[in-house]
């Protein structure tokens, strides 16, 4: 029998029992309490680093599972082995592959080596990057480790299926979804409902009136610290009862079931997901009554903190122990019958360990006597000092029993620094050391280094760039409405995009770049939401992953902050941690820069730059700039910040006569004023000051060379500032972020990485806004931002240091 799908049949609410589904949930319960017994060992032995595992859990998941239907989604967390070995997403080997970190995507495709264990996903994208036939397969959104951060990704999982029965246009897309009908399957541990991401997801369930399934698996603790330190009366269904729907007020419904009761749970999961499929509407099962047999993790053993009585109580309600009682008490099957499937799982467990090992093991031996090869073959023993290093080296890399990459590598390494310079024999040995350096460290960098970015043909780095058509006589209009106009044709031609956030839909948005488009376009594709930052860059997160193009839009880019965790464990991790199995391209939409006081004027680029590799950052300076990254960002497959200057929108600017079709490329700097003394680097709102700066600098016989990144992720991927810099030999990097922020890492990138150091006269500054956020007013915002006049003085200086005859101190 496989372990892997057992629960194929829609299993109906019994009054009699199909023996072969029960036994089968019986054999798979135990395998997965199996391996999760040998995996713990597995780690204490060392031959894996850490461990957790989802014994406890077993029934209840089985009997979720049964309702886990083909384009269906979950977002859940590292107990969940058993649900997805129930709904055929994960076998026995596959779990000590991960235990392992096995980097093959075809042994390990939940994870490719490149997250902990039982952090699990389904692969949607197909090896040349083209979206599979989500609804001919089971759909699991990626795991992370912090906790509750998979709540926000499964308000956009259940949401899309709102989307998907409602939205007429969305209806063709049948291999996304069949009429909405999928449901988006949670899971989170009890004391994970202590954190805020749990509540603002749930009220977002609760008011979107979503097909959202969530388990709250309760096993009392988080860690060692029981719930009533986490949970308000130590209940989260009790507490939660003021969401609950009653007959007249739509709400959550909520159900309550104990982790050991395999028919009563099975009951439960088949009713409550029903409703959810069917009436739309969000269900929370609080399952109760969970043991976890093995306590947290293998970082420590559960007898520090949980009393005598409760290991005890731990042991007679283990709901594997209950299930064979109940087998027997109904009479489905005998004591001898229940032994013998007992022993099986034992040793489809051991099997699966074996042979996951061997597969971990063997390639990483195969390189390491690759490695040996090349020295026993040597044909000179170079020794320095009288001692043969290289020997010595590969001596203690042939007693290492289980060698691991690092092991080999750098063994490899330290060999090739130690063959000896002054004998002429010694080439093939340098050579064929350097072949195989070559060779693993692509095949290393492969397994760890790649798809941070989408890497396949639907990257937006290969969209084309289209100019934009501007004439002298095209019409100067208000930058918003060169949006508006933009977003206008998009919701035309893509019909999966949707746009959503605070005050975005009934009065089409705070700067009215979404005008009169709900009206057209209906209010499930131009729509308000609830200020709940995290869970509207959720809700975008679950929609692309579901194959749709959201636009999730914060409102001002100093609120990104409440989205940042999310934006950064989840989004951005999302390409890398399935190693190119999934996709996200949400943009989010912002506005800032520049307004006034501390929290509507910040900058803060670096926060975001340096947390969110992975997502591009698109930093255009005015709105027809916007627009063009707008329409880039739709036709790749990536996700996207856009922040929007926010003092724009009321700027006229020549709109563009094709509006929605030009595309501006990322990562292409543009030079907008040319000169020969000195390159301005800037972006965003900055970019009308520097402009400001150079005409004050033009009167003293300056000429600037003016560069608008527009991009910050990626930069400058031509190397046009260096370039310049070849030309001016000297460079100013200028923006409103923090000293040491942003300016820091463009300096970096092209000082560093495009190695314009060697062509600097001069030495290179930053122009920046002070360490505190700005002050209110316009003088505050004078003393506290960089303005023209500093620009002009940095630049000044600079030109004083290099030719002081011909740029004396001024003053
Ligand atoms: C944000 C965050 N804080 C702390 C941790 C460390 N941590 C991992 S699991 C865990 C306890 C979770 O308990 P619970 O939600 O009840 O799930 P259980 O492990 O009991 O199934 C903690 C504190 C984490 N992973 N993420
Ligand atoms: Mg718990």
């Amino acid at each position: 029998m496989s372990t892997k799908s057992t629960a194929k049949k829609n299993t109906k609410s019994k009054t009699s029992w199909n023996k072969q589904e029960v036994l089968n949930d019986y054999k798979l319960a135990n395998v997965s309490r199996q391996i999760s017994l040998l995996g713990r060992k597995e780690v204490l032995t060392g031959k894996a680093k850490f461990g957790i595992f989802g014994d406890g859990k077993e029934i209840a998941q089985i009997a979720m599972a049964k309702q886990y239907k083909d384009g269906d989604w979950r977002s859940g967390y590292y107990r969940d082995q058993t649900f997805m070995m129930a709904a055929g997403l994960f076998t026995a080997e596959e779990f000590f592959a991960q235990l392992y970190g096995e980097t093959d995507i075809e042994l390990n495709p939940g994870n490719g080596g490149r997250s902990f264990n039982n952090h699990f996903s389904t692969r949607s994208l197909s090896p040349d990057g083209q979206w599979k036939n989500l609804m001919k397969q089971k759909n699991s959104s990626a795991d992370i480790s912090p906790t509750a951060g998979q709540m926000a990704r499964w308000v956009g999982l259940a949401y899309a299926s709102k989307l998907f029965r409602n939205v007429e246009v969305m209806q063709e897309f049948k291999t996304l979804s069949d009429k909405g009908n999928e449901v988006a399957f949670g899971t989170i541990g009890d004391a994970s409902t202590s954190e805020g991401q749990f509540w603002e997801a749930i009220n977002a369930v609760g008011v979107l009136q979503v097909p959202a399934a969530i388990a709250v698996w309760d096993d009392g603790y988080g860690i060692s610290v029981p719930k009533k330190f986490q949970t308000t009366k130590g209940n989260i269904s009790e507490v939660l009862k003021g969401f609950e729907r009653t007959k007249d007020k739509p709400g959550i419904v909520i159900l309550k079931g104990k982790g050991w009761d395999y028919p009563g749970l099975i009951k439960l999961f088949e009713e409550g997901v029903e409703i959810a499929r069917k009436e739309h509407v969000p269900v929370l099962f609080h399952i109760d009554e969970i043991t976890q047999p093995q306590g947290h993790s293998t970082s420590g053993s559960h007898e520090r903190y949980k009393s005598e009585e409760r290991l005890k109580w731990e042991e007679e309600f283990d709901g594997i122990g209950k299930t064979r009682e109940w087998i027997l008490k109904e009479k489905i099957a005998t004591e001898k019958e229940l032994d013998k499937i007992e022993q099986e799982a034992i040793d489809e467990a051991k099997a699966a360990k074996k042979a996951a090992w061997k597969k971990f093991k063997d390639p990483v031996k195969a390189e390491r006597d690759k490695l040996i090869e090349i020295i026993d073959n040597r044909s000179c023993v170079c020794k320095r000092e009288g001692i043969d290093k290289v020997g010595m080296y590969t001596e203690e890399l042939k007693k290492i029993m289980s060698p691991i990459r690092k092991d080999i590598f750098s063994t490899a390494k330290k060999i090739l620094r130690h063959v000896c310079l002054d004998c002429n024999i010694r080439e093939k040995l340098q050579n064929d050391l350097s072949e195989w350096l070559e060779r693993n460290y692509e095949d290393n960098y492969d397994r760890y280094n790649t798809k941070l970015n989408n890497e396949y043909p639907t990257s937006a780095l290969n969209v084309s760039e289209v100019k934009s058509d501007i004439k002298p006589d095209s019409p100067e209009v208000a930058g918003r409405e060169i949006l508006r106009d933009n977003f206008d044709y998009l919701f035309n031609k893509y019909p999966k995009m949707v746009a959503f956030g605070e005050d975005l839909g009934n009065i089409g948005g705070v700067n009215q770049t979404y005008q009169g488009l709900q009206e057209k376009y209906g209010e499930l594709r131009v729509t308000d939401t609830g200020i709940r930052e995290q869970t509207i860059l959720g809700q975008g997160i679950g929609l692309a992953l579901r194959g749709l193009r959201p636009i999730a839009e914060i409102q001002y880019f100093d609120y990104l902050l409440y989205a940042l965790q999310t934006l950064s464990d989840d989004l951005a991790t999302t390409h890398y941690r399935t190693a190119g199995g999934q996709v996200a391209p949400v943009i989010i939409s912002t506005r800032g820069h520049r307004l006034e006081g501390i929290w509507h004027s910040g900058s803060p680029l670096s926060m975001v730059i340096n947390s969110i590799r992975g997502v591009y950052v698109c930093v255009p300076r005015n709105m027809t700039q916007a627009a063009g990254f707008y329409n880039t960002l739709m036709e790749g497959e990536d996700p996207a910040l856009v922040i929007e200057p926010l003092n724009g929108y009321r700027l006229k600017e020549k709109r563009p006569e094709n509006i929605g079709e030009y595309k501006i490329p990322l990562g292409v700097p543009e030079i907008l004023n040319e000169g020969n003394d000195i390159t301005l680097v800037t972006y965003g709102s900055c970019v009308r000051i520097a402009q400001d700066a150079v005409e004050q600098l033009k009167e003293f016989n300056i000429s600037v060379e003016l560069i608008d990144v527009q991009t910050l992720l990626p930069f400058d991927r031509k190397h046009i500032i260096t370039d310049s810099i070849k030309k001016t030999n000297k460079v100013v990097f200028f923006d409103e972020d923090v000293p040491g922020g942003a300016t820091a890492f463009m300096m970096q990138k092209v000082l560093e990485d495009q190695r314009a150091y060697y062509y600097l006269d001069a030495e290179p500054r930053t122009v920046t806004a002070t360490e505190h956020r700005p002050a209110y007013t316009s003088d505050g915002d004078y003393f506290s931002n960089p303005n023209a006049e500093d620009v002009f003085e940095a630049i000044y200086a600079m030109m004083n240091e290099v030719n002081p005859k011909k740029y004396p101190e001024l003053y």
